[in-house]
């Protein structure tokens, strides 16, 4: 409890305390989940205060630190956490910014605060749901420090002496009883959004380090003077671009910041990331498609004006978008979202922006730069051709009965149900594997559509091309979804696509093809949460009668340490060496199996992967499995 000499309960006290209790009480409200998201959260939230101080031209350094036992500490160079007497409360002002819910008033210093999502609930909330924080201020040629338990105040604002330095460092302990599932911080999640905030905050100077080994201290900094011009260059590093120089412009227009970075590649997926007060929006929204329309009119226009085009032709939006890698970033001082997740920029005066912002800057560049226009253009044409040429591949997918054949026999073997919301789909590694799901299942529910070694490498070919390959032509059959403009979720035929392969090298190269391709052209079935992966056992152990499976090295050690008498192990392979009853019980029975969902958190980071592993790029291919050994290593045992 509040352990203040005096403390009077006065109504703003009281306030206070009902504000972090709410907090405490339902945390999922303020930071979306006690899991390891809400957790990584609590980090932002800091970080975030840092990064609005940053923005106010205050701060030119941002120090992340993971310590021992998992505390973190934020330090920035700002001006300080103000430390004067807070006019309503009588308290040091830094205490009521920590203590009080929404204090954020405080912090509104610029104007550039992201009022919606889950950003920017403050101080406060962390304060609330940390078993401990320290807050230490440089200011004004003196340090001050004040700690917090719980949220409440535990030792008053004091003077600790003199200082040079100016800036906050704010130090906390995530409460293990709100984050029961773990307080592990993953140093991954961390360093990848901080060396983003580095490419969307130009100049700002990042470190980020994991202390909590002394053995193995890790440290990375990040500054980037190009700022998003270099977010593109990297995110094309592993592909080929097809023009030397990214595309950049900016300008402020109506209070709205914008920075636009793009650049084509030789692929042929379109990757466009828009971001709002530097918070991706991975819905879109009026900044993305002030930016695609006048990519669209702009190229056409250069298109007919430098006589590119033959007599009447002309680019679809979609033929402009293949291969290209575009970061549209606004600094926005009061945006409004909608959308399923919130996170679909709303507000019309982006769309506006945006599209005079990109609309000068683009013409610019093609004048500038006549010999990569060219190269675009003739990009976008033949995405074109290639389009019409899908179009046709594609109507043959769509699936009008379960024994429609596309000239070839399908393997699919369907469930007795239609009823979506029911029934699943496994896709299986090869035929015996396949025949022993078949005998396994329960046909009631559960679809087996096997398919014959290698799926297509989606990212080295074009989808003419793959509309040609048979596994992938049955897997769009089957799920009825189609694909392209024709995809319709209200279509799909399974709520659960399940993806079964051996645990070995080869299954996981055919899982990451697999998920190369649903990622690539069935994106939505990721997103809607329909993608799932199977977890077929590595052992059975066996102790007379009694039979156990493992599904991991580790859950093989427990289950051995906790045998008496003699076990014997069977090691499998592959899920042919199980039989059809071995299989259901062990992967398919929905009362006992572990499915995987496949989720992408982060798409960026997914779409740099996809292209590493199932690209040209061996050099880093190598080095990203050599830096995940341990993952590859668990996907591979
Ligand atoms: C409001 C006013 C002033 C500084 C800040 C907020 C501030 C907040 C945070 C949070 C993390 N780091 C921060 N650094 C600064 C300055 C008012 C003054 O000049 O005294």
């Amino acid at each position: 409890m509040d352990n203040r000499e005096n403390s009077k309960y006065d109504s703003s006290n009281i306030q206070i305390l009902e504000g972090l209790e709410a907090v405490k009480k339902r945390p999922g409200m303020y930071i979306g989940s006690t899991g390891p998201r809400g957790l990584h959260h609590l980090v932002w939230e800091i970080v975030d205060n840092a990064v609005d101080e940053a923005l106010a031209g205050f701060c030119d350094t941002i120090v992340v630190e993971i310590l021992p036992d998992n505390v973190v500490r934020v330090t920035d160079n700002g001006r300080g956490i103000p430390v004067d007497t807070h006019p309503k409360t009588g308290r040091p002002s830094v205490e009521t910014v920590y203590t009080t819910l929404h204090a954020g008033g405080k912090f509104d210093h610029n104007s550039y605060k992201v009022s919606g999502g889950l950003h920017g609930v403050g101080a406060s909330v962390v304060n609330a749901l940390s078993a401990y924080m320290t807050v230490e201020i440089h200011k004004g040629g003196k340090q001050y420090v004040i700690e917090f338990e719980h949220g409440f105040l535990k030792k008053e604002l004091t003077l600790l002496g003199e200082t040079e330095k100016s800036g906050t460092i704010v130090t906390f302990l995530a409460d293990p009883l709100i984050f029961e599932e773990s307080q592990e911080y993953e140093f991954e999640t961390l360093r990848t959004r901080i060396q983003q905030l580095a490419f969307l905050n130009k100049g700002l100077n990042f470190s980020i380090s994991d202390k909590r080994d002394e053995l193995k201290i890790v440290h990375k900094d990040y500054c980037y003077q190009g700022g998003v011009r270099e977010y593109v260059s990297f995110l094309n590093q592993d592909k080929k671009a097809i023009h030397q120089d990214v595309a950049y412009f900016e300008g402020e227009q109506e209070n709205i910041i914008v920075e636009i970075a793009m650049q084509y590649n030789d692929g042929y997926a379109s990757n466009i990331y828009p971001f709002t007060n530097n918070i991706t929006n991975p819905e879109g929204g009026t900044h993305e498609e002030g930016f695609k329309t006048t990519l669209t009119r702009i190229l056409n226009n250069y298109g007919k004006s430098a006589n590119i085009f033959k007599k009447d032709e002309s680019l679809a939006g979609e033929d402009t978008r293949e291969g290209l890698v575009a970061i549209v970033s606004i600094k926005h001082p009061d945006p409004q979202f909608e959308g399923q997740t919130k996170s679909k920029l709303g507000s019309s005066d982006a769309r506006r922006v945006v599209g005079s912002i990109m609309s000068e800057g683009l013409e610019r560049f093609l004048m500038e730069n006549p010999q990569s226009a060219k190269i675009i253009i003739e990009k976008a044409l033949m995405a074109q051709r290639a389009r019409l040429a899908a179009k046709k591949a594609r109507e043959a997918t769509r699936r009008k009965s379960p024994l429609d054949s596309l000239g070839f026999a399908s393997k699919l073997a369907d469930c007795r149900s239609r009823d979506s919301q029911r029934a699943e789909i496994y896709i299986v590694e090869g035929d015996s594997a396949g025949g022993s799901a078949k005998q396994g299942r329960d046909s009631e529910f559960q679809a087996i559509l096997p398919l014959r070694g290698k799926v297509l490498n989606v990212e080295k070919t074009r989808i003419d091309r793959a509309l040609q390959n048979k596994e992938i032509l049955s897997m769009i059959q089957a799920f009825g979804t189609g694909i392209g403009e024709e995809f319709n979720i209200g279509n799909l035929r399974y709520k659960k696509i399940i993806i079964m392969t051996d645990a070995d090298v080869d299954g996981a190269h055919i899982r990451t093809l697999l998920l190369t391709f649903l990622f690539r052209y069935l994106k939505p079935l990721i997103e809607y949460g329909n993608v799932y992966i199977a977890q077929p056992p590595l052992y059975k152990v066996q102790v007379g009668k009694s039979v156990q499976y493992a599904y991991s090295d580790k859950e093989l050690d427990k289950i051995l340490s906790e045998t008496n008498g003699k076990p014997s192990i069977q090691r499998y392979k592959g899920l042919g060496e199980m039989n059809p009853e071995q299989l259901w019980e062990t992967t398919m029975d929905p009362e006992q199996r572990t499915l995987l969902l496949v989720n992408v958190d982060d798409a960026i980071e997914a779409d740099r992967v996809f292209t590493m592993l199932m690209g040209d790029d061996t050099e880093s291919r190598k080095e990203f499995i050599h830096e995940n050994a341990e993952y590859v290593k668990n996907l591979d045992v």
